[in-house]
């Protein structure tokens, strides 16, 4: 059989639990909450101090909504409990570690039983198959591999689902295109800006981006827009799906997006809870689509259960879709510790890929840096962009203008914009900085 037969014909095969009911489905949730939040009070101190302090204890847990009088878990606990704190399983139960950067701070350190490795690579084989992706496909995998749980996460979904795997891992851009060439995957795994840099290295080879075998990509780890959406299919000719999550609550696949409907990453709700809340107040639990900052916890984690953790990821609820018992995300709008408060108004990156984007001068090649000019007191930013190979250093003056206006506009504030030459600002490997903050620091 071709590859192309094998993807034309095959019909997805789904999980009971992706085609169960709503009330089946909250039925199951419910006796997966109250298992959790009573295992994780009698096997990790952490929670057991904090259900005492907050005076809830794991048989307050009747019906779905008591989840609210729980307290909540933040990254802070997670470092403070560096790095087996969390556990609730024994050293030689652990299979995996992962861990994240460790950047800004001490490292948040996750682990995994045997039986959490199996459910996080059902879940990434679910969301990849939701994506268009079918058992027999190639699939290039360009998610940093080690630590982070990006490539190790993707690698075992893939081959879960019965995948020819590429483990190719982030970078070395080059050996990326050669590989795409010659073995000639159907898929590719990769944070969206870190696509957009490999075919903007194949544009500069001489290749057409939209000529290569792939024909689905499944992209996640950073926001990304519809606009960016756009972009990268029109570019190279494929279906581009997103893939959300996050290391605490499991890695890749606690949600991920439809191929047929596009709409938005669903939520794998047999495995984990999700809740909206007012990021300012976070006492107040929000209704589906309303906007706020998105808390999960694990049903069925063994190692690291979860309880009501702060993923900081703004975005809403909405009613399931092409998986109708499960419910969807809207596309995260930003991080609230993205945010850029200038001058009093609120921004976030996402807000000018969006902008930017539409103004065919200008790449989504972008970042935003943040001064304090000398003597002043008030802060300035200024979007420095690239223009689009195609267009003239002259034709962008009226473009750079466009994206000043429509920003001032739609987002409230008065930025610089600085129209750069194509190929100066950095690329991505993985996920990409966009935000560069000079101003001094208090
Ligand atoms: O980025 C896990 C992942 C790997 C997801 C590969 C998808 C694909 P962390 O490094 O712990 O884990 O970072 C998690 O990345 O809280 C979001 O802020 C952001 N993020 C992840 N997926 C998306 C997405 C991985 N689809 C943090 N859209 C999360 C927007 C995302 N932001």
């Amino acid at each position: 059989m071709t590859q192309e037969t094998v993807a034309a014909t095959s019909e997805a095969v789904l999980d009971r639990e992706e085609t169960i009911s709503r009330d089946e489905l909250e039925a199951l949730q419910l006796s997966r909450l109250q298992h959790t939040v009573a295992y994780a009070y009698d096997r990790v101190p952490l929670y057991k101090r904090k259900f005492d302090e907050a005076g809830v204890h794991p048989t307050d847990l009747r019906e779905l909504s008591d989840l609210g009088k729980f307290p909540f878990t933040t990254k802070e606990d997670l470092r403070l409990e560096y790095p087996f704190g969390m556990f609730a399983v024994p050293q030689h139960e652990v299979a995996r570690i992962h861990a994240s950067s460790g950047t800004t701070g001490r490292a948040t350190v996750v682990g995994y039983t045997k039986k959490d490795l199996a459910d996080w690579a059902k879940l990434v084989a679910r969301s990849l198959r939701a994506s268009g992706v079918r058992p027999g496909m190639k699939v290039h995998n360009a998610y940093g591999y080690g630590l982070f749980t990006g490539g190790m996460g993707a690698h075992a979904g893939a081959e879960a689902l019965g995948c020819t795997v590429i483990p190719i891992s982030g970078g070395q851009t080059e050996r990326q295109i050669t590989l795409i060439q010659d073995f000639k995957p159907d898929a590719i795994l990769a944070t969206p800006t870190y696509l957009l840099t490999i075919a903007d290295a194949m544009m500069k080879q001489g290749i057409d981006p939209a000529s290569t075998s792939l024909k689905y990509a499944v992209l996640g780890a950073e926001p990304w827009t519809e606009e960016m959406r756009h972009e990268l299919e029109t570019t190279m000719n494929i279906k581009a799906c997103d893939i959300y999550g996050l290391s605490e609550v499991m890695g890749p696949g606690v949600a991920g997006e439809a191929v047929e409907t596009q709409d938005g990453s669903h939520i794998w709700e047999d495995h984990f809870r999700p809740e909206i809340i007012d990021a300012f107040d976070p006492s107040v639990v929000l209704g589906d689509g309303e906007h706020g900052e998105l808390v999960f916890t694990s049903l069925t984690k063994e190692a690291l259960p979860i309880i009501r953790y702060r993923t900081k990821d703004l975005t809403r609820l909405l009613p399931g879709t092409a998986r109708p018992a499960h419910r969807r995300m809207g596309r995260i709008t930003g991080r609230s510790d993205d945010m850029i408060i200038l001058r009093g108004v609120n921004l976030f990156p996402s807000q000018i890929e969006e902008i930017a984007l539409r103004i065919p001068e200008l790449s989504p090649h972008f970042q935003l840096e943040l001064t304090r000019p000398e003597g002043q007191r008030m802060d300035q930013l200024t979007v420095k962009i690239e223009r689009r190979e195609s267009v003239s250093v002259e034709g962008v003056a009226s473009a750079a203008k466009v994206l000043q206006q429509q920003i001032k506009i739609h987002v409230g504030s008065s930025c610089a914009v600085d129209v750069v030459e194509p190929g100066s600002l950095e690329r991505s490997n993985g996920k990409l900085r966009r935000i560069y903050d000079m101003r001094p620091k208090a």
